[in-house]
């Protein structure tokens, strides 16, 4: 209706000078008006221009007065004329009313306000702020000085608010037409038999249209670094461990990497003890004798930490806390055969009974490489570290010496992040301890280095993710996992 409206009223007339008057004058809402206006323009039936203009609009307070009156008259209206108690007054018309009533009564000498009675000073009353409110409310155009004074009263009074009032002025567009036949959007058969295309608007094709979304499977960022790590390692000549073990003893998870028993990260405030199975079935006896020795009395250079170690600690399951659990496996298996260096890597989860923040979760993924040859020296640690994180982008690396149980020296590793401007700590390294290789039957002269780092630090940088629970776990945000970029190369 309202497209008849117009495109008639086009067909008699040059323009439409204002749709806001178009559309009182035909009855039909402003906003109507305004959505064929939009259309018609788009396919060209007509030139629209924006016009403004500031307009006055009522508050809810306002719209209230404008049909109940003024709280003012409301009041003088409820003071029967032999007067009235204010509580009884106040009753009658609500605090709120009451209130406000009261005050513009009293400011225009209209109530006499005593203790406890209230008396009119006026039989009847001209409610001019509703009169007011009602022309507004009409739109009726209210640009008279004595309206100004009005306005700005009413504005004081919060019952009405200036709102920019957006219309268009309309003419004829060069694809004018008395009324819009709906454009055919595809040449069908019927259309050649009928042979009516030839009189038919053709709706003009979008080729800027998007298709359809493509749904299909969305790789988690994680796995993408995680591909990523992998192919660095393979291309470096490393071979993937077997992580497939959550579940592992306290043996191989720290004993075996001569890791004292009293050691703080061997308490259930640090580690995930298991209720059941709670103990290892086997374990290699004369390698754990081996071991039982060297961490009490040493042996292979060492004096060992001189405790009583517990076989029965050993034995306790647990969920292992670092991927280094299967590298003293792998490299205890590697010493029972005649040996040969071996580079190996792993990137699986672990877990740490740890406080949860923006960047900790109670497991995460390490990522472990270690190469065991003979000869090997913290200089060839520190080679291949810059090797490793060059191909991930990081090449300005700094090492500040660490500690960890099963590694001596043990280096920090840090690397310049080009778009932080800032050095980043990247991960932990150092040479395992001749205590945790040599019983396992290793060679004297074999040196294992090895490091580590985590998949989420990266994967956050990387993907720019700033919380580690949008990325990870059951608050991860799926947006990100569907929307993420395809891969991110390098870190910068
Ligand atoms: O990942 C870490 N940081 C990091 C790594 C990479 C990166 O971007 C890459 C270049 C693309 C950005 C940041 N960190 C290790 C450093 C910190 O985040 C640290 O605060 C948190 N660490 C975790 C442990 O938290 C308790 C990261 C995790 C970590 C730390 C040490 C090891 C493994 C993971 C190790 C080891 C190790 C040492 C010696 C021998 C064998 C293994």
């Amino acid at each position: 209706m309202a497209e008849e409206a117009v495109l008639g009223f086009l067909h008699q007339n040059d323009e439409i000078s204002d749709s806001g008057q178009f559309a009182t004058q035909s009855g039909i809402s402003h906003d109507e008006i305004v959505n064929v206006i939009k259309s018609l323009s788009a396919f060209h039936f007509v030139d629209a221009k924006d016009i403004k203009r500031d307009s006055l609009i009522l508050t809810d307070e306002g719209r209230t007065y404008a049909t109940a009156g003024s709280p003012e008259v409301q009041l003088v209206k409820a003071i029967p004329p032999e007067g009235i108690t204010p509580k009884e007054l106040e009753n009658k018309l609500g605090s709120q009313i009451f209130k406000l009533g009261r005050q513009y009564a009293i400011k225009n000498k209209w109530v006499e306000m005593g203790k406890s009675e209230v008396t009119k000073k006026i039989d009847t009353v001209d409610d001019e702020v509703q009169k007011l409110l009602m022309r507004i409310q009409k739109g009726e155009v209210m640009n008279s000085t004595e309206d100004a004074a009005a306005i700005k009263m009413l504005k004081s009074r919060k019952l009405i608010a200036s709102q920019i009032w957006k219309g268009y002025s309309v003419k004829k567009g060069p694809k004018y037409a008395r009324e819009r036949r709906k454009p055919a959007t595809d040449l069908t058969r019927e259309n050649l038999q009928r042979d009516d295309w030839k009189n038919l608007e053709f709706k003009e094709y979008n080729f800027e249209a998007k298709g359809f979304p493509v749904e299909g499977g969305h790789l988690h960022p994680l796995l993408k670094v995680r591909r990523q790590m992998q192919m660095i390692f393979l291309q470096m000549g490393f071979e993937e461990m077997p992580t497939n073990n959550y579940v592992e003893s306290s043996f191989w998870n720290f004993d075996a990497l001569f890791q004292p028993q009293q050691h703080p990260a061997r308490d259930s405030h640090d580690t995930f003890f298991l209720k059941e199975p709670s103990t290892t079935k086997t374990l290699p006896e004369d390698y754990v004798a081996r071991v039982k020795q060297v961490h009490e009395s040493g042996g292979y250079g060492s004096r060992g930490y001189g405790y009583d170690w517990k076989r029965e600690e050993a034995d306790k399951n647990l969920l292992r806390t670092h991927t280094t659990a299967v590298s003293s496996r792998m490299l205890y298996a590697l010493a029972q055969k005649p040996f040969a260096g071996q580079r190996y890597y792993s990137i699986d989860r672990v877990f740490r009974n740890e406080a949860v923040d923006r960047t900790h979760l109670a497991e995460f993924h390490q990522i472990e490489g270690l190469i065991c040859d003979r000869g090997l020296t913290l200089g060839d640690l520190q080679g291949v570290l810059q090797d490793f994180f060059s191909r991930l982008g990081m090449s300005k690396l700094r090492f500040k010496p660490a500690y960890n149980p099963y590694t001596e020296p043990s280096m920090e590793i840090f690397g310049y992040h080009e778009g932080f401007k800032k050095w980043v700590e990247i991960g932990n390294s150092g040479m395992f301890r001749p205590e945790m290789l040599l019983p396992m039957g290793l060679p004297e002269d074999v040196r294992v280095i090895a490091w580590g780092l985590s998949l989420e630090r990266p994967t956050m940088i990387l993907y720019g993710i700033d919380n580690i629970r949008d990325l990870f776990g059951h608050k991860v945000d799926l947006g990100l996992i569907k929307s993420n970029p395809i891969c991110r190369i390098g870190i910068q």
